[in-house]
């Protein structure tokens, strides 16, 4: 069954001419035992809530995967998916992409992000067992991750996090064959990895990754443990290969038709490219459906949920919001038309968060060791800690990466809505993870507080400039920076209410004066810019601002406005939202035939699409400065008069 796996992943790359075959051919027995004796699962059921989850971190050996899926009976991937390995318009893309195919559990390649994925995962199954029962969540995760996993540094935070959570369903087979891309890890790495593994409260073991019997007692002696396993399988890349297996050439190039034809002669394995005996199908095949009769099983029990808990649970996992969130955010925007606060909008976003956690029980929140800067816990919330996951606040310690990629794991497992704070200038220590949230269209939602200059006194290092340009410039990534508490508000409900992306919600550290001064029903950052103030007579300036610019902007707009200049502003707390808003909507609220000003204590970058011709931007034109708020604002001349200037020599 093993060597099924081996020649359909030498051959899909070999007809692509293009992937990775060392890594296949190597994990090829632990997989199958993984697969055949272990894994729980259903190839005709792959979204079963309640699966072992099998995430393959080093997705570079894709193909092995695929074969799998193939094999065990996913309807997704049949034969053509294989012989289309890495083309246009296949599900067997060179990497795994969540969603091309049923059984891709998330999307990897970038090495290290899978095995964060999987403590996410681990972490919402322990949740979702505490707060709904073993009976319908029991389940473990299983990663698959290479040298190159266990060298990224994301693998410390995410191992370190797993170790303190004793996440004890966590099992992690370590392809433990002494090679990456430049030849053999001598060449850099000395690492003990079991003994690290150990030091983070883990339960390790070496075997024989070639020795099934030796990898079956490893795994299952992993499975009793109370605490995350790593399992070090020593293999052979290209196992099977008569004159490349060991080799790191193997790692990322066909093996050719002349070393394939010696792999079929030393395995035994006598039939044409694509071809599988059908008994060893059926016993794949078999594997596949081994998980038919507990699916079942949890089926019925599940059936047997009183109405109240079976409505919670599948709310719960297809990740609706209760229907009372809306008519609570409504109250708390009345109450904040009421108040008109001066708030930090990161405070506001604390209030926010108050209300949603009074109502949605599946948030689960977080900070990578900034929680009162973040303001990201709220009273209902009781610490997650390994001896209690009822609650629903996790403290991340100093691991922004291994949060994001967390938080990506527990938004795939379903059933949690992740967010978790950082300050906006750490976006950097988590990006590779946003950008795969954005990419795998996961709801997790970065609550990104001290976005500017504002922040003052901590200084340039911790003012962020170019972040906002840069979060801006992921795709399918919504970037909010509300303006004040009711627009923070607004975007909260934004942020929860989108099911197919992240957000990132950037705050300010400084107070802000409320600007949103009426009650509206309708969201209107929801159109991403609107009109907040209205020219008085015709308009001949537009001001565009965002976050805490826009106080700015209302008072440049006052005193344009008492020079004869009738000047409208516009708050832009969300670009991508705006983007997608029709062509008239868009030319209306960018002001056709007026002065265009933007302001935005950031750089440039990005602003230029909005203000045309007749436009200017005032804002940061390298870092920042360590300082005061006030004086930093005056110093980089993001001012009212400095907008008032710009508008008028434009005019
Ligand atoms: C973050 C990241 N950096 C670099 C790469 C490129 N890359 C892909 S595989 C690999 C080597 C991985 O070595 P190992 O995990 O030992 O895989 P094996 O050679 O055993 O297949 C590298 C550097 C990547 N995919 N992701």
């Amino acid at each position: 069954m093993a060597n099924a796996v081996r020649a359909l992943a030498m051959d899909a790359v070999q007809a692509a001419n293009s992937g990775h075959p060392g890594m296949p051919m190597g994990c090829a027995d632990l997989a199958a035992v993984l697969f055949t004796r272990f894994l729980k699962y259903d190839a005709q059921a792959p979204d079963w809530p309640d699966r072992d989850r099998f995430v393959l971190s080093a997705g570079h050996g894709s193909m092995l995967l695929y074969a799998l899926l193939h094999l065990t009976g996913y309807d997704d991937t049949d034969m053509g998916q294989l012989r289309k390995f890495r083309q246009l318009d296949s599900r067997t893309a060179g990497h795994p992409e969540y969603g091309a195919a049923a059984g891709i559990e998330t999307t990897t390649g970038p090495l290290g992000q899978g095995f964060g994925n999987a403590v996410g995962m681990a972490i919402a199954e322990r949740i979702l067992a505490q707060r709904f029962g073993d009976d319908l969540v029991d389940h473990y995760t299983y990663v698959l991750a290479g040298d190159g996993c266990l060298m990224e540094g994301i693998s410390h935070e995410a191992a370190s996090l797993a170790g303190h959570l004793r996440l004890a369903k966590l099992i992690v087979l370590f392809d433990d064959n002494a090679i990456s891309i430049d030849g053999p890890t001598e060449l850099t790495v000395d690492d003990d990895q079991p003994a690290r593994f150990a030091a983070y409260g883990w339960d390790v073991a070496r075997v024989d990754g070639h020795d099934m019997d030796a990898v079956a007692q490893a795994i299952a002696a992993a499975r009793e443990s109370d605490r995350p396993s790593l399992i070090a399988c020593r293999t052979e890349i290209a196992r099977g290969a008569p004159t490349k297996a060991g080799h790191a050439s193997t790692h990322g190039s066909p093996l050719g038709e002349e070393e394939i034809a010696g792999t079929r002669t030393a395995l035994d394995w006598p039939y044409a490219p694509f071809e599988v005996p059908d008994d060893i199908v059926a016993d794949w095949r078999s594997a596949g459906s081994r998980g038919a009769k507990s699916r079942e099983a949890w089926s019925k029990r599940l059936d047997a949920l009183g109405m109240t808990e079976r409505g919670s649970f599948d709310r719960a996992i297809a990740g609706d919001l209760p229907a009372k969130l809306s008519e609570a955010m409504d109250a708390y925007k009345q109450t904040l038309v009421a108040e008109k606060p001066s708030l930090a909008t990161r405070a506001a976003s604390g209030r926010a968060l108050e209300v949603v956690n009074e109502v949605v029980n599946e948030t689960v929140g977080g900070s990578a060791d900034l929680t009162s800067s973040n303001n990201t816990k709220t009273t209902q919330q009781r610490i997650i800690t390994a001896d209690d996951f009822g609650g629903r606040y996790l403290h991340y310690g100093v691991r922004e990466h291994g949060m994001a990629a967390a938080m990506n794991g527990m938004a795939l497992h379903g059933g949690v809505i992740p967010y978790g704070g950082t300050f906006l200038v750490f976006s950097d220590y988590c990006r590779p993870a946003i950008r795969l949230s954005a990419m795998m269209q996961q709801r997790v939602i970065y609550v990104l507080t001290h976005d500017s200059i504002g922040l003052g006194e901590d200084g340039p290092t911790h003012q962020p400039v170019e972040h906002l340009a840069a979060l801006r410039a992921i795709p399918n990534l919504q970037v909010f920076r509300p303006a004040d508490a009711l627009e923070t508000a607004e975007c909260w409900e934004l942020s929860l209410a989108t099911k197919t992306g992240p957000s990132a919600l950037a705050l300010t550290r400084q107070g802000v004066p409320a600007v949103r001064l009426e009650y509206s029903q309708e969201n209107l950052c929801a159109r991403g810019a609107y009109e907040l103030v209205a020219a008085d007579g015709k308009a001949t300036v537009t001001l565009l601002a965002t976050g805490s610019e826009v106080s700015i902007a209302v008072a440049a707009r006052n005193i344009l406005q008492s020079a004869g200049h009738p000047t409208r502003v516009v708050s832009m707390p969300c670009w991508e939202l705006f983007e997608a808003q029709d062509d008239d909507y868009r030319a209306a609220v960018l002001g056709p035939d007026t002065v265009r000003i933007g302001v935005e204590a950031a750089v440039g970058m990005g602003w230029d699409r909005f203000l045309g011709p007749r436009g200017a931007f005032i804002g940061m034109q390298g870092f920042g400065a360590s300082a005061p708020a006030k004086d930093l604002y005056r110093h980089f001349n993001i001012t009212a008069d400095a907008v008032v200037e710009a508008a008028k020599a434009l005019l």
